[in-house]
This record gives structure tokens, sequence and C-alpha cells, in this order.
């Protein structure tokens, strides 16, 4: 990789009023979380399709905790990276936002807060009735499963996004809102799940200067304004370390 790549970045940033960062499951494979559809990725034992959808939940909750069961206790014996540690040094950075399609918790692990989750939270729960609020539960294992809303007793559910389920209106408001900024940094993602992977082709039209940190070609090429062909745990740093 020319240093030039990362000095153009780190230059755009040293200027930049805002910046947006979208995330994917490559920010979490150097802590050990496998990606969606990489060697050993997650669906790659599942089809998607029979395990992140609603339909798969109707069909058998069970199997899809057990699912979700198994993800929370590996992810539960992974720690954030450098990748999530520089991340969160650009917390509280007028004008920084961090959209996540990650479900994992490793940002906030790693110290960033008011983080746009994207597709929701692995740790989170919510009752299929939506007889109460969402709650957090960072139990691992969990102790029954299917797990049981405490309040009414009917199924409870991971607090995620599924295949054909909408964002969260005030999530996406947020996501949304964040896309006129002077950089978009997509860092870690396929860019194959929509909307998400929309957003970069949202940031260009509002001007955006598009970057990916990424050691594959993904599905945003056409988008971007540079590559940056490197793991986010090396890229990140050294590229923050030489924007000041
Ligand atoms: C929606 C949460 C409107 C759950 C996830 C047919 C029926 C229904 C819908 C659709 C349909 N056809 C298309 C759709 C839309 C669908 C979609 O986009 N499908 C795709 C497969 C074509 N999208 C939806 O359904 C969305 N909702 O559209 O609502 C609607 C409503 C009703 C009906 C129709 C439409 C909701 C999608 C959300 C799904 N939930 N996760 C859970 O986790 O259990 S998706 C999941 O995969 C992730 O959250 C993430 O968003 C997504 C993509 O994964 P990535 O993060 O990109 O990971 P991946 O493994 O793919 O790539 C990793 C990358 O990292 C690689 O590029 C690799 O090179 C790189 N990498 C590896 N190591 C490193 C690295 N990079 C840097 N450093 C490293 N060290």
């Amino acid at each position: 990789m020319l240093t030039s790549h990362f000095e153009q970045l780190a230059d755009r940033l040293r200027k930049a009023q805002r910046i947006t960062v979208l995330t994917g499951a490559g920010v979490s494979a150097a802590s050990g979380v496998p990606t969606f559809r990489g060697d050993g990725g997650l669906w790659k034992n599942y089809k998607a399709e029979d395990l992140a959808t609603p339909e798969a939940f109707n069909r058998d909750p069970r199997l899809v905790w057990e699912w979700y069961d198994w993800r929370r206790r590996l992810i539960s014996t992974c720690k954030p990276n450098a990748a999530h540690v520089t991340l969160a040094g650009l917390n509280g950075r007028p004008g920084f936002t961090l959209i996540t399609q990650n479900v994992d918790g490793l940002h906030e692990r790693a110290g960033s807060q008011d983080i746009v989750r994207f597709h929701g939270s692995i740790w989170q729960l919510r009752c299929v009735d939506g007889c109460c609020e969402p709650w957090d539960d960072l139990t691992v294992p969990l102790p029954e499963l299917p797990v049981k809303c405490p309040r009414c007793g009917a199924l409870a559910r991971p607090g995620v996004v599924w295949f054909g389920e909408s964002i969260d209106e005030g999530v996406l408001r947020r996501a949304t809102a964040s896309l006129e900024c002077d950089v978009f940094l997509s860092v870690g993602t396929s860019s194959l799940v929509y909307p998400a992977a929309g957003l970069v082709h949202a940031a260009k039209q509002h001007g955006a200067w598009a970057v990916e940190i990424n050691p594959a070609s993904t599905g945003a090429a056409a988008e971007l304004d540079l590559v940056i062909a490197a793991p986010a745990e090396e890229a990140l740093p050294k590229v923050m370390g030489m924007s000041g």
C-alpha cells in the first residue's frame, strides 16, 4: 500500500468538519468474531434465510435462539481490537458519527458512545408481543431457550434487524442525517446488504468524499474515491496517527 493512500485519507480527515464511519463484520474479525461471508463465516454453516428472518423464528424459535446463544457465548470471549479502540478515540469529535451494522457490542466495549446501531444489538432482547420496552441481557449461556418475556411470558427475540425487516425509523433518520458529511469511511463491510450498503451512495450524492478500508474489493467500489486495501486494525491506527 502506497503511504500516499494513508496520507490522502489522513489529510482529508484533518480537514473534515463532518466524518461518518460505517462499519461491518470486518472490524470485528481480528477480535475473533466470525464475519458473515468470510471463511468460516457465520452464514457458511447456515443460510441467512434459515436463521436471521422472522419466518425462521416463527418456524423454529429454539433453533434461532440456539444460534444467537452460540454467537453471544462466542462474542463474550472476544475483545475489542485496535480498529474499535481507534474509532472510540473519535468519540465526541464534533461532527463525528459511527454507524455500525455489527450487533456484537464491541464498539461499545471499546468506549464508543451514541452509536447508530443500524441492525440492533445481540445483547438486547425484546418481547415479541411488544408488552414492554426492549431490555439488555448479557447472560451467557442463556438459562432457557427459547427465551421468554419476563413480564408476560410470551416469546422474547433478539433485538436485531432480520432480513425482510425494516430498519428502526429513528435509527434510519440518524444515519441519513449523518450522510451530509465531508468524509464517508466504510470499514470492514462487503457492502452487500441493503439499505446499509446504500449509505455510501447517498453520502456521495451529498458531496462526501468516500473511502473504504477492506483487504478485499466490495460492492461499493463504483462509489469510492479511495480504497485502502488493508485490515482495519492496521489501517485505522496508522491513519488516525497521521491525521493528528
Ligand atoms: C430491508 C443483523 C426493507 C442480524 C443483519 C428479499 C426479501 C427480503 C429482503 C430482501 C430481499 N432481497 C434483498 C433484500 C433486502 C435485504 C438484503 O439486502 N439482502 C441481501 C442479502 C441482498 N435487506 C434486508 O432485508 C434489510 N431490510 O431491506 O427492509 C424490506 C422490508 C420487507 C421486505 C423487503 C425489504 C435488513 C437487513 C439486515 C439483516 N441483518 N444482521 C444478525 O446479525 O443476526 S445483516 C448482516 O450482514 C450484518 O449485520 C451486515 O449488515 C450484513 C453484511 O455483513 P458485513 O458486515 O458486510 O459482513 P460480511 O461478512 O458480508 O463482510 C465482511 C467484510 O469484511 C468483507 O468484505 C471482508 O473482506 C472484510 N474484512 C475481513 N477482515 C477484515 C475486513 N475488513 C477490514 N479489516 C479486516 N481485518
